[in-house]
């Protein structure tokens, strides 16, 4: 090889530690890298500088590996904090052209909180995103009343909801073409079959899936880095950790209606403005609460993450 010290350009492919795998497009493989000093330091707060999913310039310093030099700017990225006290955030991924937030109802149970805080980040951050009910040739009576409810509520608030077994198949065509010629994220907590549901859209990948611990049917945290799979079918997808905490970033209180759909399309009607819709009178988001056109549910998040969350940080 005679490129040493010669930029070149590619995606991140893979990310373990201090290392990253780095397609490069002409040459059509992945080179490990690592990440310059001063790239480094310009990332303060966040523990990566660099991403899955990042375009990057990068120089080989031998044959075999590369120092990324330069991170091209994001079209968008998911970020968050570890836990909702922690300072430190991480960035998920970048350049997402559609999140998949992978949830199932039992086995484990659905993780609601931890939803509807994804969901915000991703409508902040400007990345597309839908959602995906794993597991429903597990669900009887009682589960298939709270997917039910589940879709009824996501369905209202704007969102696409996808119902799907990674273990009979179903819908996983639906799903296969969906991601076609897109680059996406599966996301969600451990155990509810993103790396199965990766496999049953392309078999050959052959990704390693755990079992749910006996005592309390969580998952056990089988997949520990992010990275990307090429498809046969077309399309890649960056298989995830399973995430336990999701702090907001940079999400201030009086914004924060702005990020979940159903109320931004609502607060237009709100007789004051700024309105917090939480105690104005004539307040049209409160109304349409009463109505039953926004779920409680969702509101009671909304609270949440508007007394909880926002204090501590800003
Ligand atoms: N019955 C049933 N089991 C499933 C389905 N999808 C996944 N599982 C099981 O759920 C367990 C966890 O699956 P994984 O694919 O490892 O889950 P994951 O989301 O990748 O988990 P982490 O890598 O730990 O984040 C395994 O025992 C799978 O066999 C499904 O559609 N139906
Ligand atoms: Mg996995
Ligand atoms: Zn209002």
């Amino acid at each position: 090889m005679n490129n040493i010290s010669k930029e070149l350009n590619g995606i991140v492919f893979r990310h373990t530690g201090s290392h990253y795998a780095v397609k490069n497009k002409g040459v059509g493989k992945t080179i490990n890298c690592v990440v310059r000093g001063r790239l480094r330091l310009n990332a303060s707060g966040t523990t990566n500088p660099v991403t899955v999913g990042d375009c990057v310039t990068f120089e080989m310093i031998n044959d075999a590996e590369g120092v990324i030099t330069a991170v091209q700017p994001r079209r968008n990225y998911i970020i968050r904090r570890a836990t909702n006290l922690s300072s430190e955030t991480h960035i998920i991924a970048a350049n997402i052209d559609c999140a998949y937030l992978i949830a199932t109802i039992a086995h484990p149970h659905n993780a609601w909180k931890f939803i509807d805080r994804f969901l915000v980040t991703c409508e902040a951050y400007k990345v597309p995103v839908k959602i995906v009910i794993n597991k429903t040739d597990l669900y009887h009576e009682v589960e298939n009343e709270e997917k039910n409810r589940f879709i009824q509520i996501y369905t209202q608030a704007g969102y696409e909801v996808i119902e799907v077994s990674a273990t009979t198949g179903l819908h996983i065509d639906t799903l296969r073409d969906d991601i076609k010629g897109r680059f996406c994220l599966f996301s969600g907590a451990s155990g509810v079959g993103k790396s199965s549901l990766i496999n049953a859209i392309d078999p050959a990948l052959n990704l390693r899936i755990g079992k749910l611990s006996a005592a309390h049917l969580k998952g056990m945290h089988t997949t520990t880095f992010y990275e990307v799979f090429e498809l046969s079918s077309g399309g890649c997808i960056i298989d995830s950790p399973g995430i336990k905490g999701f702090g907001l970033v940079d999400v201030g209180k009086e914004e924060l209606y702005h990020f979940f759909p159903e109320l931004f399309r609502t607060a237009a009607q709100c007789k004051f403005n700024p309105c917090t819709h939480i105690h104005e009178p004539h307040c049209a988001v409160l109304q349409a609460i009463d109505k039953g056109e926004i779920s409680e549910e969702r509101y009671d998040s909304y609270l949440k993450m508007f007394y909880d969350d926002n204090e501590k940080y800003r």
